[in-house]
């Protein structure tokens, strides 16, 4: 759609007065960034209205992807992308003597995630609407996303990240869309028209809200859903047991423990154990979710036993995988449908995306506490579960020990992978690697007994976000050489290859990724008060912080260079920035304490003048989203250094490429499938192969301590972190020592250490040489356009899900 300079200047004033009755003069950032954000919302209603008509009409089958989590950021900039008026905007507000930028940086992120899955969400929402695939997000409308982080003396403090304070300008609540979910309470059987029913008594009810937002496709007039539900109390006369004789404080009670279902995103805590609220977010969402998918379902008059025809639902992870056995309640108790009839439709609506193979990271409730919260629910699993079983002692009749391994509840404990792959038709993992790990250990199991349940669907990233947007410098930069065609199909920046050795072609990409640079350098010089030197190497490492993605052996190379630079100051590297920002679980104390040593060696390094600014450390404060496209196009180096096979994908390490960083990688997750397209010389790769980190945990075999001993680089620095050298009590690090040498270095942090400080010498070496460099760079971008999620969406649309794209004429 096209909207011309003056109309926005007109609608934006217009909207000034009428939602603040300010001028443009007086009006602060924020209101002025809430006025543009409702004008571009109304500028792509009609179209919202038109799309949600369009496929109704045409009955097109639709996708709906269940998520705990989407990690959508701003969407100010994205929307004005998609919808094609940047250029307008722009001088529009220019006109007003306003900056588009400083409105942007008005807007505070959708934080309603804790990274790379959140994320992945959000980019498949977007390719979904740009393809025209009929495609919806289902999620929960967190009052506080993941928190905000300060760094307080070198140590990580949470604050809650309180989002929806001034409004949320992008979302529509639809009260009439209301659906209830209910909890607890007992189930009691019964017998009517010959047939066996259950009535769910005294339970306690909820109100699921559901908030819509516009996902905008990129220039083709789709604008598609994504529902987030907020948990609210039964209002009204309800004759609600517990209170029903004026109990007021019972009444208030019931309210907050109702609203704090959806109150907050819970932090990646693997090994947090049987979070009543947890189970309670999961269902809620999963149950509104689904009531509304068959409310508008029988809206199209299509009978009930056609819904897999029509219908497609994503289980991203386990988290929402007790939609299997919500939608079986639907269908059986509620639609009157056979058992078998019901489990066949399931079966071909549900598909489930594993995203991990840590072992605790693997979702189990026990089952006094779920049946208590979900009674009827559970009766449905057992059911499952007693069905499955049967079918496996047909197909396994002497093998007890399997069918123990494979079943659903098991040891007081309900199994909700197993759940999620006995309810799909489809199972997949996020990278080449991770799927056949999947299918060879984790689940081989399920892989003899369901073999083509299994496939890979490595992971994506929008392109119109990481690059169009992000970095706007050096995507004009590619429309300058090769046309516009790769904004379409990104696989088509392959073309790029032509110019990988054309030194004016790649003096322009060293330009646009100083120019970054220097850009970069003013935001922190701005808002961390630190500078940086742009004719550094940008060496960055930003995810959350885990033992398995290694930080602590990014922070080793830096001690070892810190100590190497202390005897010879006059030592020949090109200095480096080493930049890092991770957010850790509030109760993750040794990922806390990796971040408090990385402020440590940062205060060291980089007060020390007599290494004459060589290297210096920073740690960005607050990492999410809105930072990642500042840094990433600045990035020269992308750290991607997880312990091999821990890593299912990993999606930053796309992003990075896409802005022409060179990789430092081992061999994991989808690192593998970049080093495939970019080829061995434009990544620098280091560490352990799968093989050998798989034998070790099987065999074990590996011994911390002797490399701990016999490396004399090592001993200094783990000493280092007991010995008080580095100005910090002995016994701060103490976590972080025990972890390397009294639990034995669970993530060969130190059998990888020599082979990546030899790989960050190459990387320097490389540096030197800026025409290999800028090559290299070209190389990266180049091969970036199959890791678009575009690409990664198309497969699940032709091989998963079975839609196709739809597009308004
Ligand atoms: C579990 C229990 C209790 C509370 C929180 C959680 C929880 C929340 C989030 C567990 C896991 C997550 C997120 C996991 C995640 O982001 N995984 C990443 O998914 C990416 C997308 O597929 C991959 O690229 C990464 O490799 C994978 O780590």
């Amino acid at each position: 759609m096209y909207v011309d300079k003056e109309t926005i200047k007109r609608d934006f004033k217009k909207k000034l007065t009428s939602m603040f009755a300010e001028e443009v003069e007086e009006a602060s950032n924020i209101h002025k960034y809430q006025a543009l954000a409702s004008v571009i919302k109304d500028y792509s209603a009609e179209n919202w209205m038109k799309t949600r008509k369009h496929y109704t009409e045409k009955r097109e089958k639709q996708v709906y992807y269940f998520s705990m989590e989407f990690l959508l950021g701003r969407l100010l900039m994205s929307n004005i992308i998609n919808i094609g008026i940047e250029k307008e905007c722009q001088s529009a507000l220019k006109d007003l003597g306003i900056e588009l930028r400083d409105l942007e940086e008005a807007e505070m992120d959708a934080g309603l995630g804790n990274g790379g899955l959140g994320r992945l969400a959000a980019c498949f929402l977007d390719s979904m609407a740009s393809l025209g695939i009929p495609g919806n997000g289902c999620g929960i409308r967190y009052n506080y996303g993941l928190f905000e982080q300060k760094i307080i003396d070198g140590y990580q403090v949470e604050v809650p990240d309180n989002w929806l304070r001034d409004g949320n300008v992008w979302e529509v609540r639809k009260q009439n869309k209301a659906v209830e979910v209910r909890f607890g309470g007992q189930v009691k059987p019964y017998f009517e028209d010959n047939r066996l029913k259950f009535s769910h008594e005294d339970y306690d009810p909820v109100i699921a809200v559901p908030y819509d937002m516009p996902i905008v496709g990129y220039h083709n007039n789709t604008v598609n859903t994504l529902r987030l539900w907020s948990a609210e109390p039964v209002t009204g006369e309800f004759d609600f047991s517990s209170f029903s004789k004026g109990e007021y404080t019972k009444a208030v009670e019931y309210k907050s423990l109702v609203e704090s279902i959806s109150q907050v995103l819970y932090p990646d805590d693997s090994r947090e154990e049987g979070r009543i609220l947890r189970v309670k977010q999961q269902y809620f969402f999963v149950s509104a979710g689904i009531q509304s998918i068959i409310r508008t379902y029988k809206k199209m008059g299509v009978p009930i036993n056609r819904l897999d025809e029509y219908i497609a639902i994503h289980i991203n992870d386990t988290h929402p995988s007790v939609a299997v056995a919500e939608l079986m309640r639907i269908l059986v108790d509620e639609e009157e449908i056979s058992w078998d009839e019901a489990w066949r439709i399931t079966t071909n609506t549900m598909a489930y995306t594993n995203h991990t193979i840590l072992a605790e990271a693997l979702e189990k409730w026990p089952v006094e506490m779920f049946k208590k919260i979900l009674p009827r629910i559970y009766m449905i699993i057992e059911e499952i579960d007693r069905r499955f079983r049967e079918e496996l002692s047909r197909r396994y009749p002497n093998d007890s020990n399997r069918i123990r391994r494979m079943a659903i509840i098991r040891d007081g404990s309900i199994h909700m992978a197993h759940l999620a792959i006995v309810g799909s038709h489809s199972v997949n993992g996020v990278a080449k690697l991770h799927t056949e790990i999947l299918k060879k250990q984790e689940l081989s199991d399920f892989y003899n007994y369901y073999p083509y349940k299994f496939n890979n669907k490595t992971n994506g990233i929008t392109h119109r976000r990481w690059l169009i947007q992000a970095n706007p410098e050096l995507s004009n930069l590619i429309d300058s050489a090769i046309g516009t065609k790769w904004i379409y199909m990104p696989t088509e920046l392959r073309r790029l290859m032509s110019y990988s050795k054309d030194r004016i072609f790649q003096s322009k990409i060293g330009a646009v990724k100083y120019h970054n640079k220097i850009k970069l350098a003013n935001y922190i010089k701005d808002k961390y008060d630190i500078d940086i030197d742009p004719n550094s190497i940008y060496d960055v490492q930003i995810k959350r912080l885990h033992a398995y993605k290694r930080q602590l052996l990014n922070v080793f190379n830096i001690l070892n260079l810190y100590y190497q630079l202390k005897e010879n100051p006059d030592m020949d590297i090109v200095p480096r920035t080493f930049i890092f920002g991770a957010k850790a679980s509030p109760s993750y104390y040794l990922a806390k304490q990796i971040i408090k040593l990385i402020n440590t060696v940062a205060a060291k390094v980089n007060n020390d003048i007599s290494i004459k600014g060589k290297i210096k450390v920073i740690f960005l404060a607050n990492y999410r989203v809105s930072l990642a496209e500042k840094i990433i196009p600045a990035a020269d180096v992308s750290e991607q250094i997880s312990t091999t096979t821990k890593e299912a994908s990993g999606t930053s390490n796309m992003k990075f490429m896409m802005n022409g960083a060179v990789t430092i990688a081992t061999l994991d997750g989808a690192n593998i499938e970049i080093k495939e397209e970019v080829g061995d010389d434009n990544i620098v790769i280091f560490g352990m192969k799968d093989y050998e980190v798989i034998n070790y945990y099987k065999n074990g075999g590996y011994s911390a301590r002797d490399f701990y001993n016999n490396d004399a680089r090592l001993t200094r620095i783990v000493n280092a972190l007991i010995d008080g050298s580095l100005n910090v009590s002995s016994s701060e690090f103490k976590i972080i020592y025990d972890s390397l040498i009294n639990h034995n270095d669970e993530y060969f942090v130190l059998r990888d250490f020599d082979s990546y400080v030899k790989a960050q010498g190459r990387i320097d070496e490389l540096y030197k040489d800026s025409v290999k460099w800028e090559e290299m760079c070209i190389c990266n971008i180049a091969n970036s356009g199959v890791f678009s999620s575009d690409n990664t969406i198309l497969q699940y649309s032709k091989e998963v899900w079975n839609t196709k794209s739809s597009l308004i004429l």
